[in-house]
């Protein structure tokens, strides 16, 4: 009999794994199950989340790693949640060329995945196909995504170790980090360190730093040429660093006990989501409600307590 592609994942077949990422990226039941079965020989990767602002050089920058980590041997994967990321197979324009190398490299497994209808679930799919890259034997899994949408920032944030990739001048950055509204990573890099307004840009962020509370790790800030691989070897080892760090505190259990559950939760709000959807529409007394609400007889918080209990008469007849 043949290998089942879950025997095929776990003995690193890049074409096993692929197919694996696709029926969890299309919510098949297959897919959930092939996680299930690979799910204990996870936990083993190195996951690095790398966000910030579209035109950073996120994509180079891995690229650039990508190259760093293989001379090592390691074994790598990336998962980029970016429209405009030039992982996305197809043309590959002018200096983005030279990442299309990676690509030939069985070492190597890149995918990307676009965000998703109004079903969401982008998060969670991005999280199984992660799970999937490490079965997979990928001993560094890297996540892309820009900093925006909430599913983005959910992903990142089951990362091992989060990168915020910056350029000097962009003072929305500076703002977002001082305000909260982005929250402090484990490592931050001022890419395109060409520009004279580099270290100018590393005083500011300094800056903010000093002003956070740290607790312990103390973020490093690595300059990066990332389209000509300067800086690149500071940022590896500050990862490993990082890394060393998080597993000699006890941190990433307890980090990643927290990723768990929120993901957790992430899936099961997903489908409590779903089945409300489904009752909604197919259930005549819910349109009735949603009726009451429109011509103002019931508030919205009523109606929502009405649904909800009908859906547990549903479930628990
Ligand atoms: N001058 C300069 N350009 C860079 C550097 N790193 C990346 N770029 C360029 O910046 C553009 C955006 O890079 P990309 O990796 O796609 O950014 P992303 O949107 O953050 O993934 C590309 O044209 C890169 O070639 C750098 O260190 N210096
Ligand atoms: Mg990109």
């Amino acid at each position: 009999m043949a290998d089942s592609l879950a025997e095929r994942l776990l003995a690193g077949d890049k074409r096993a794994l692929a197919r694996g990422i696709s029926l969890v990226e299309d919510d098949d039941p297959e897919g959930w199950a092939l996680v299930k079965e690979v799910y204990p020989r996870t936990g083993k990767a190195a996951v690095v989340g790398f966000t910030g602002p579209p035109g950073a050089g996120k994509s180079t920058l891995i690229g650039a790693l990508i190259r760093h980590q293989r001379a090592l041997d390691r074994q790598v994967a990336v998962l980029s949640i970016d429209p405009s990321s030039p992982f996305r197979g197809g043309a590959l324009l002018g200096d983005r060329i030279r990442l299309s190398e990676h690509f030939l490299d069985p070492g190597v497994f890149i995918r990307s995945m676009a965000t998703r209808g109004a079903l969401g679930g982008l998060a969670e799919a991005a999280l199984q196909t992660a799970l999937l890259m490490d079965a997979a034997g990928k001993d560094d899994v890297f996540l892309e995504t820009v900093g925006v949408g909430q599913a983005e920032v959910d992903v990142i944030d089951h990362a091992d170790s989060v990168v915020l990739v910056l350029i000097p001048g962009s003072g929305d950055s500076i703002q977002a980090l001082k305000a909260g509204v982005m929250e402090i990573p484990d490592v931050i890099v001022v890419n395109k360190a060409d520009h004279p307004l580099t270290d100018t840009m590393v005083r500011e962020i300094r800056g903010v730093l000093s002003l956070a509370p740290q607790h312990g790790w103390r973020v490093p800030i690595v300059k990066t040429e990332a389209a000509r691989g300067e800086g690149v070897e500071e940022l590896a080892a500050k990862l490993a660093e990082h890394r060393a760090y998080v597993e000699a505190e006890g941190t990433l259990s307890e980090r990643r006990r927290r990723n768990l559950l929120s993901e957790v939760l992430g899936i099961a709000t997903m489908r409590m989501r779903r089945a409300l959807e489904a009752s909604l529409e197919q259930d005549p007394e819910i349109q009735e409600l949603l009726d009451e609400v429109v011509a103002r007889r019931l508030d919205p918080s009523s109606a929502a307590t009405a649904v909800l209990a009908r859906s547990e008469s549903a479930h628990n007849p």
